[in-house]
Formats: C-alpha cells, structure tokens, sequence
C-alpha cells in the first residue's frame, strides 16, 4: 500500500493506490502549468484556509493591490486563498501551515532583479501548507529599472509558487534546451503568469491576474487533492 507521492518527482501523471484499495491519478503538468513535485507539492488542501501574511505593515500596503485580483481568481477557482495580516518572516524557515508569507530582501537568488518563491517543502501527503515570497528590493530603491507590469506579474508569480505551481517552460522549439520566455501562450501572445522568468498580461490594466493556464494550475492543485481525499 503507498499513500505518499515519493513518486511523484519523476512522473506526470502518477497513478496511487489508495487505502481503499482505489486507484488515484494525480496530474502534475499540463498546457501551461506544472506543479512543484521537486518539492513534493502536488495539491491543494480545498477546506485548508490559505493566508498571505506580509513581514510589514508597508509591505502589505504595497503588495495587497498587486495581489488583489489574483487572489480573487484563486477564491474563484477554489483555493481558500485570503489576504492576511502583518506577521514575522524568517526566510529561512517555514511560517505557520496554510501561511503564504511575503517579505522583501535584497537579490534572494543572488541574481539581480529576481526574486524568489517557494512553497514549503515536502508537506505530508503532498498537500501544500503555504510557503514564502522573498521581492527583490531593488525593484524599489531605484537601482534596477523594471517595468511596473512585471514587477506586479512578479509578485503573484512568486506568491503562486509558494501555493505549488512551477515554471511551464519546455523545450517548445525541440533545440534541447529549455529557454527563458519558452512558454505556450494565448492567441494574443500572453504566457502564463508562472513562465520563468516572468509572464502574464503586459498591460496596466491586467498585470497581476491570472491566465488561464495559471487558473487550470490552481484547479489541478485542488483536483490532486479531491481525487486523493485529502479535505
Ligand atoms: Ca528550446
Ligand atoms: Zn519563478
């Protein structure tokens, strides 16, 4: 009997065997979405409320526009995503469960301009517990010039990767290797809002939501989870 998703790193869609003796498909990648199996993140929790906490009262009042919208489309799709309060954030451990935690620190990836998400790693069962989002201060002491759309992409990019979702880049143009931007797109040419190194809508007035790719993630977080019987 296996209950736990220790396969899941290698496959795309994995079948499990369940307690009852049921089998359970999880799907871990699909048009424009991935999940986080590297990091043993395959679901959702659909009764789990899920929080974004920020390390301080400037930082939620900066980053709750940008996340407003997309953190309506998450509610939409199901995941029981809210803002939150202001709360400490050590970076170097996880917050308390269902936590997304949003702080600022200067180069996180030691690269200038990125910044970085994660969720936290390995949750029992694969169902994810939140996670962290550490903005590259730069986008705001003026040493590094970014455009304010992909600074609000960014944002939820990053806080969608503490949830559980991934890069969808794949080696579209077969050359062997998988490149910056090498994302599917709509037809009107917008990326999914977790292309590395940034996606969404490049536009002022839809920076900051989700594509449908984005939204399709978020729904098979909570699907992986149903199908599991996870609550
Ligand atoms: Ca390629
Ligand atoms: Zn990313």
């Amino acid at each position: 009997m296996r209950k736990t998703l220790v396969v899941a790193a290698v496959c795309t869609v994995c079948t499990l065997t369940m307690a009852s003796g049921r089998v359970a498909t999880v799907t871990t990648k699909g048009t424009g979405w991935n999940l986080t199996t590297r990091l043993g993140v395959t679901s959702l929790s659909p009764s789990r409320p899920y929080t974004v906490t920020f390390a301080t009262a400037a930082m939620k009042a900066r980053y709750t526009p940008y996340l407003t919208a997309a953190v309506a489309q998450a509610k939409a799709a199901g995941v029981r995503l809210a803002i939150g309060g202001v709360e400490t954030v050590d970076p170097a451990k996880c917050g308390p469960v269902g936590h997304v935690q949003i702080t600022e620190m200067y180069r996180p990836l030691n690269k200038p301009g990125y910044s970085q998400g994660m969720p936290c790693p390995h949750p029992a069962k694969g169902a994810g517990v939140g996670g962290i989002a550490a903005i590259d201060s730069e986008y705001f002491d003026g040493s590094y010039r970014i455009d304010a759309t992909i600074v609000r992409n960014t944002v939820v990019h990053e806080t969608l990767h503490a949830l559980g979702l991934d890069h969808p880049n794949y080696d579209m143009d077969k050359d062997g290797v998988v490149e910056k931007f090498e994302c599917v797109a709509t037809s009107y040419g917008n990326k999914p809002i977790m292309c590395e190194p940034n996606g969404g809508y490049r536009t002022a007035a839809d920076a900051g939501k989700l594509t449908g790719f984005d939204v399709n993630g978020l729904k098979a977080l909570l699907a992986n989870a149903r199908v599991q019987g996870i609550k």
